[in-house]
Protein backbone atom coordinates (compact mmCIF):
# COMPACT_ATOMS: atom_id res chain seq x y z
CA UNK A 1 0.00 0.00 0.00
CA UNK A 2 1.87 3.36 -1.20
CA UNK A 3 2.23 5.92 1.37
CA UNK A 4 0.00 8.68 1.43
CA UNK A 5 2.61 12.34 1.41
CA UNK A 6 0.91 14.46 -0.59
CA UNK A 7 0.29 17.37 2.22
CA UNK A 8 3.66 16.50 4.01
CA UNK A 9 5.52 19.78 2.84
CA UNK A 10 4.52 22.81 3.39
CA UNK A 11 2.48 24.05 -0.41
CA UNK A 12 -0.11 26.74 -1.45
CA UNK A 13 -3.31 24.54 -0.90
CA UNK A 14 -5.50 24.34 -3.33
CA UNK A 15 -8.69 22.72 -3.94
CA UNK A 16 -8.60 18.73 -2.90
CA UNK A 17 -9.17 16.74 -6.29
CA UNK A 18 -9.51 13.31 -6.65
CA UNK A 19 -6.49 12.96 -9.40
CA UNK A 20 -3.92 9.70 -9.71
CA UNK A 21 -1.80 11.69 -6.98
CA UNK A 22 -4.73 10.75 -4.73
CA UNK A 23 -5.70 7.50 -6.16
CA UNK A 24 -2.46 6.08 -6.06
CA UNK A 25 -2.52 6.56 -2.08
CA UNK A 26 -6.53 6.06 -1.35
CA UNK A 27 -6.31 2.95 0.72
CA UNK A 28 -3.64 4.54 2.62
CA UNK A 29 -5.25 7.89 2.84
CA UNK A 30 -8.79 6.79 3.87
CA UNK A 31 -7.76 4.13 6.19
CA UNK A 32 -5.70 6.69 8.07
CA UNK A 33 -8.18 9.77 7.71
CA UNK A 34 -11.70 8.42 8.39
CA UNK A 35 -11.98 6.49 11.65
CA UNK A 36 -14.27 3.47 11.53
CA UNK A 37 -13.84 3.17 7.77
CA UNK A 38 -12.40 -0.41 7.77
CA UNK A 39 -15.06 -1.94 10.60
CA UNK A 40 -17.79 0.17 7.88
CA UNK A 41 -16.74 -1.74 4.56
CA UNK A 42 -16.56 -4.89 6.25
CA UNK A 43 -20.22 -4.43 7.67
CA UNK A 44 -21.39 -2.87 4.52
CA UNK A 45 -21.14 -7.10 3.42
CA UNK A 46 -23.10 -7.58 6.30
CA UNK A 47 -26.05 -5.79 6.08
CA UNK A 48 -26.01 -6.36 2.15
CA UNK A 49 -26.38 -10.15 2.78
CA UNK A 50 -29.61 -9.53 4.76
CA UNK A 51 -31.07 -6.36 1.75
CA UNK A 52 -29.95 -7.93 -0.74
CA UNK A 53 -32.89 -9.33 -3.11
CA UNK A 54 -31.70 -12.17 -6.28
CA UNK A 55 -31.83 -10.87 -9.59
CA UNK A 56 -31.22 -7.10 -8.46
CA UNK A 57 -28.39 -4.57 -8.56
CA UNK A 58 -26.38 -2.82 -6.04
CA UNK A 59 -25.23 -0.02 -6.71
CA UNK A 60 -22.29 1.88 -5.05
CA UNK A 61 -22.35 6.01 -5.89
CA UNK A 62 -19.06 7.47 -5.02
CA UNK A 63 -17.27 4.07 -5.43
CA UNK A 64 -13.27 5.26 -5.52
CA UNK A 65 -11.62 1.63 -5.68
CA UNK A 66 -14.12 -0.36 -5.08
CA UNK A 67 -14.06 -1.22 -1.86
CA UNK A 68 -18.31 -1.65 -0.52
CA UNK A 69 -18.40 -3.52 -3.96
CA UNK A 70 -16.10 -5.94 -2.91
CA UNK A 71 -16.99 -6.47 0.45
CA UNK A 72 -20.78 -6.57 -0.48
CA UNK A 73 -20.53 -9.27 -3.25
CA UNK A 74 -17.90 -11.41 -1.02
CA UNK A 75 -21.07 -11.66 1.56
CA UNK A 76 -23.47 -12.33 -1.43
CA UNK A 77 -22.35 -14.77 -3.74
CA UNK A 78 -25.12 -16.99 -3.65
CA UNK A 79 -27.23 -14.15 -5.04
CA UNK A 80 -27.38 -13.24 -8.60
CA UNK A 81 -26.96 -9.37 -8.45
CA UNK A 82 -25.68 -6.72 -10.98
CA UNK A 83 -22.96 -4.56 -9.74
CA UNK A 84 -23.28 -0.96 -10.40
CA UNK A 85 -20.38 1.38 -9.81
CA UNK A 86 -20.07 4.89 -10.75
CA UNK A 87 -17.25 7.58 -9.83
CA UNK A 88 -16.60 10.88 -11.44
CA UNK A 89 -12.79 10.33 -11.14
CA UNK A 90 -11.29 8.98 -13.93
CA UNK A 91 -8.37 8.00 -11.87
CA UNK A 92 -10.83 6.71 -9.38
CA UNK A 93 -12.24 4.57 -12.45
CA UNK A 94 -9.46 3.03 -13.82
CA UNK A 95 -8.16 1.89 -11.08
CA UNK A 96 -11.12 0.12 -9.63
CA UNK A 97 -11.66 -1.99 -12.87
CA UNK A 98 -8.53 -3.09 -12.30
CA UNK A 99 -8.44 -4.24 -8.75
CA UNK A 100 -12.54 -5.24 -9.40
CA UNK A 101 -11.57 -6.97 -12.73
CA UNK A 102 -8.92 -8.99 -10.41
CA UNK A 103 -10.63 -9.29 -7.10
CA UNK A 104 -14.08 -10.63 -8.43
CA UNK A 105 -13.67 -11.78 -12.00
CA UNK A 106 -16.83 -13.79 -11.81
CA UNK A 107 -19.22 -10.86 -11.14
CA UNK A 108 -21.79 -9.08 -13.14
CA UNK A 109 -20.01 -5.65 -13.33
CA UNK A 110 -20.60 -2.31 -14.17
CA UNK A 111 -18.46 0.20 -13.98
CA UNK A 112 -19.35 4.13 -15.38
CA UNK A 113 -17.22 7.15 -15.22
CA UNK A 114 -19.86 9.75 -14.33
CA UNK A 115 -21.60 12.33 -12.27
CA UNK A 116 -24.18 10.55 -9.56
CA UNK A 117 -26.42 12.97 -9.91
CA UNK A 118 -27.11 12.10 -13.53
CA UNK A 119 -26.68 8.14 -12.77
CA UNK A 120 -29.76 6.20 -13.60
CA UNK A 121 -30.95 4.38 -10.21
CA UNK A 122 -33.45 1.41 -11.21
CA UNK A 123 -34.02 -2.16 -9.67
CA UNK A 124 -32.21 -1.84 -6.93
CA UNK A 125 -32.33 -3.86 -3.49
CA UNK A 126 -29.15 -1.88 -1.76
CA UNK A 127 -27.48 1.12 -2.82
CA UNK A 128 -24.48 2.18 -0.92
CA UNK A 129 -23.15 6.29 -0.27
CA UNK A 130 -20.06 5.88 1.39
CA UNK A 131 -18.35 9.30 2.12
CA UNK A 132 -19.68 10.28 -1.20
CA UNK A 133 -22.90 12.46 -0.48
CA UNK A 134 -20.42 15.69 1.65
CA UNK A 135 -19.35 16.36 -1.78
CA UNK A 136 -22.04 17.48 -3.52
CA UNK A 137 -23.60 20.74 -2.97
CA UNK A 138 -25.92 20.86 -0.56
CA UNK A 139 -28.94 21.99 -2.56
CA UNK A 140 -28.25 19.24 -4.32
CA UNK A 141 -28.93 16.06 -1.81
CA UNK A 142 -32.21 16.03 -1.82
CA UNK A 143 -32.64 15.61 -5.26
CA UNK A 144 -29.95 12.52 -5.05
CA UNK A 145 -32.02 10.96 -1.89
CA UNK A 146 -35.47 10.97 -4.02
CA UNK A 147 -34.03 9.33 -6.90
CA UNK A 148 -32.09 7.06 -4.99
CA UNK A 149 -35.71 6.03 -2.99
CA UNK A 150 -37.64 5.85 -5.94
CA UNK A 151 -34.81 3.63 -7.77
CA UNK A 152 -34.71 1.41 -4.84
CA UNK A 153 -37.92 -1.48 -4.87
CA UNK A 154 -39.62 -2.43 -1.44
CA UNK A 155 -37.68 -3.50 1.53
CA UNK A 156 -34.53 -2.04 -0.57
CA UNK A 157 -31.88 0.36 1.74
CA UNK A 158 -29.55 2.59 1.49
CA UNK A 159 -26.69 2.74 3.40
CA UNK A 160 -25.01 6.66 3.53
CA UNK A 161 -22.14 7.16 5.24
CA UNK A 162 -20.75 10.86 6.27
CA UNK A 163 -18.78 12.74 8.18
CA UNK A 164 -21.07 14.76 10.65
CA UNK A 165 -21.18 18.80 11.97
CA UNK A 166 -22.40 18.99 15.72
CA UNK A 167 -25.07 22.36 16.38
CA UNK A 168 -23.45 22.40 19.97
CA UNK A 169 -20.07 24.15 19.42
CA UNK A 170 -18.09 22.38 22.02
CA UNK A 171 -19.60 18.96 21.15
CA UNK A 172 -18.42 20.05 17.70
CA UNK A 173 -14.67 21.13 19.00
CA UNK A 174 -14.47 18.13 20.80
CA UNK A 175 -15.17 15.65 17.79
CA UNK A 176 -12.26 17.66 15.38
CA UNK A 177 -9.86 17.19 18.47
CA UNK A 178 -10.92 13.81 18.65
CA UNK A 179 -10.56 13.18 14.97
CA UNK A 180 -7.70 15.20 14.79
CA UNK A 181 -5.83 12.99 17.59
CA UNK A 182 -7.04 9.59 15.46
CA UNK A 183 -5.13 11.08 12.34
CA UNK A 184 -1.91 12.13 14.40
CA UNK A 185 -1.99 8.52 16.27
CA UNK A 186 -2.01 7.64 12.45
CA UNK A 187 1.20 9.10 12.12
CA UNK A 188 0.02 12.55 9.92
CA UNK A 189 1.56 15.55 11.36
CA UNK A 190 -0.08 19.00 11.92
CA UNK A 191 1.01 20.34 8.85
CA UNK A 192 -0.53 18.01 6.53
CA UNK A 193 -3.88 17.98 8.97
CA UNK A 194 -3.70 21.25 8.61
CA UNK A 195 -3.17 21.21 4.62
CA UNK A 196 -5.68 18.54 4.13
CA UNK A 197 -8.53 20.25 5.96
CA UNK A 198 -7.48 23.87 4.03
CA UNK A 199 -7.24 21.80 0.94
CA UNK A 200 -11.49 19.99 1.51
CA UNK A 201 -13.15 22.51 3.41
CA UNK A 202 -14.73 24.27 0.24
CA UNK A 203 -15.53 21.13 -1.65
CA UNK A 204 -16.84 18.83 1.46
CA UNK A 205 -19.42 20.51 3.41
CA UNK A 206 -21.11 17.89 6.58
CA UNK A 207 -24.48 18.46 7.32
CA UNK A 208 -25.82 17.68 11.13
CA UNK A 209 -27.14 14.16 12.04
CA UNK A 210 -30.61 15.70 12.01
CA UNK A 211 -30.06 17.38 8.83
CA UNK A 212 -29.37 13.50 7.24
CA UNK A 213 -32.87 12.05 9.39
CA UNK A 214 -34.71 14.93 8.03
CA UNK A 215 -33.64 14.98 3.99
CA UNK A 216 -34.19 10.78 4.67
CA UNK A 217 -38.01 11.35 5.27
CA UNK A 218 -38.47 13.74 2.88
CA UNK A 219 -36.47 11.78 0.15
CA UNK A 220 -39.79 9.12 1.39
CA UNK A 221 -37.74 6.80 3.33
CA UNK A 222 -40.18 5.19 5.72
CA UNK A 223 -37.35 4.38 8.50
CA UNK A 224 -33.58 5.34 8.77
CA UNK A 225 -31.21 4.83 11.93
CA UNK A 226 -27.67 5.45 13.05
CA UNK A 227 -25.66 1.88 12.89
CA UNK A 228 -22.24 2.72 13.01
CA UNK A 229 -20.49 6.26 14.66
CA UNK A 230 -16.93 6.49 15.37
CA UNK A 231 -16.12 10.16 16.73
CA UNK A 232 -17.40 13.10 13.90
CA UNK A 233 -18.24 9.68 11.35
CA UNK A 234 -21.34 7.88 10.88
CA UNK A 235 -23.02 5.75 8.95
CA UNK A 236 -27.30 5.48 8.27
CA UNK A 237 -29.38 2.60 7.27
CA UNK A 238 -32.51 4.06 5.25
CA UNK A 239 -34.79 1.49 4.67
CA UNK A 240 -38.07 1.62 1.82
CA UNK A 241 -41.27 -0.26 2.71
C1 LIG B 1 -15.20 3.85 -0.37
N1 LIG B 1 -17.09 5.08 -1.30
O1 LIG B 1 -14.00 3.51 -0.42
N2 LIG B 1 -20.24 11.88 -8.76
C2 LIG B 1 -19.52 10.74 -8.70
N3 LIG B 1 -18.50 10.55 -7.83
C3 LIG B 1 -18.20 11.56 -6.99
C4 LIG B 1 -18.90 12.78 -7.00
C5 LIG B 1 -19.96 12.92 -7.94
N4 LIG B 1 -20.69 14.03 -8.02
N5 LIG B 1 -18.36 13.61 -6.07
C6 LIG B 1 -17.35 12.90 -5.48
N6 LIG B 1 -17.25 11.68 -6.05
C7 LIG B 1 -15.63 5.03 -1.20
C8 LIG B 1 -15.04 6.30 -0.65
S1 LIG B 1 -14.46 8.91 -1.35
C9 LIG B 1 -14.55 9.58 0.23
C10 LIG B 1 -15.60 7.55 -1.27
C11 LIG B 1 -13.38 10.37 0.67
C12 LIG B 1 -16.32 10.59 -5.70
C13 LIG B 1 -14.85 10.99 -5.65
O2 LIG B 1 -14.25 10.94 -6.92
C14 LIG B 1 -14.29 9.95 -4.67
O3 LIG B 1 -13.80 8.82 -5.34
C15 LIG B 1 -15.49 9.57 -3.80
O4 LIG B 1 -16.63 10.19 -4.39
C16 LIG B 1 -15.40 10.01 -2.36
O5 LIG B 1 -16.05 3.28 0.32
O6 LIG B 1 -12.37 10.43 -0.05
O7 LIG B 1 -13.48 10.99 1.78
Amino acid sequence: MKQDNIFSKTQQVVDFAFDDSVADVFPDMIRRSVPGYETIISLLGVLANQYAQDNTRVYDLGCSLGAATLSIHQQTRTLDLEHICIDNSEAMVKRCESRLDRLMPEANLQLLCEDIEKAEIKDASVVVVNFTLQFLTPETRLALLKKIYEGLLPNGVLVLSEKLVFDDSTENQHQIDWHHNFKRANGYSDLEISQKRAAIENIMIPDTFEQHQQRLQEAGFDESYQWFQSFNFVSMVAIKH
